[in-house]
């Protein structure tokens, strides 16, 4: 019955396990908007204006998926994009604790919105940003893990980190 769903991370950046998660959501649903969180606390790399950019260009080939960005709670976004579909993906036993918190403070804060979760590919479960993050600052392959642009980003950007 619903028509629209969120898909809301910090992106820091977009790696292929994300995409994977956004391909087949786009399948589902009428419009799969992915939204940035503006002010994320882990220290971010990529500005909320580079993540979205490296996402628009990731997904320029899927027509109803959309990408924007949030601040503060995603439950008030949610009310504002007039959506009650949250999805998320669960890669291992360890992402479960933290994600049931979440789903459950989102349901308490609005009692429509429901988390959708999805099993990630078993190729990319062991893939998380942070990973690709440390691959990538010491000149690591990271071809199999982001898209070419994410790669020419993150190379950019540890230049000047480098001896
Ligand atoms: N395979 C499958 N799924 C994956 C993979 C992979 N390889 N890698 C990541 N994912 C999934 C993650 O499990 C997650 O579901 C999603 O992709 C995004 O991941 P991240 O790491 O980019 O995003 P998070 O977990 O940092 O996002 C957290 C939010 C920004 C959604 C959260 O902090 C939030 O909503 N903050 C706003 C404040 C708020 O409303 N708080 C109340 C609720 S707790």
């Amino acid at each position: 019955k619903q028509s629209i769903a969120v898909y809301p991370g910090s992106f820091d950046p977009v790696t292929y396990g994300h995409l994977d998660i956004i391909h087949r959501a786009a399948k589902q649903f009428e419009t799969l908007v992915v939204a940035v969180l503006n002010n994320a606390k882990k220290n971010p790399l990529f500005t909320v204006e580079e993540r979205k950019n490296l996402l628009y260009h990731a997904t320029r080939d899927l027509p109803n998926v959309e990408i924007d960005n949030f601040h503060d709670l995603l439950t008030n976004y949610m009310k504002s994009k007039k959506a009650q579909i949250i999805v998320r993906g669960l890669r291992a036993v360890s992402d479960f604790e933290y994600e049931l918190q979440m789903a459950s403070t989102n349901r308490k804060l609005n009692e429509n919105v429901e988390t959708f979760f999805m099993m990630t590919n078993p190729q990319y479960s062991y893939l998380s940003s942070s990973i690709v993050k440390e691959v990538a600052k010491y000149d690591g392959a990271v071809t199999d893990l982001v898209p070419i642009e994410v790669e020419i980003a993150m190379r950019e950007k540890f230049k000047h980190t480098k001896m």
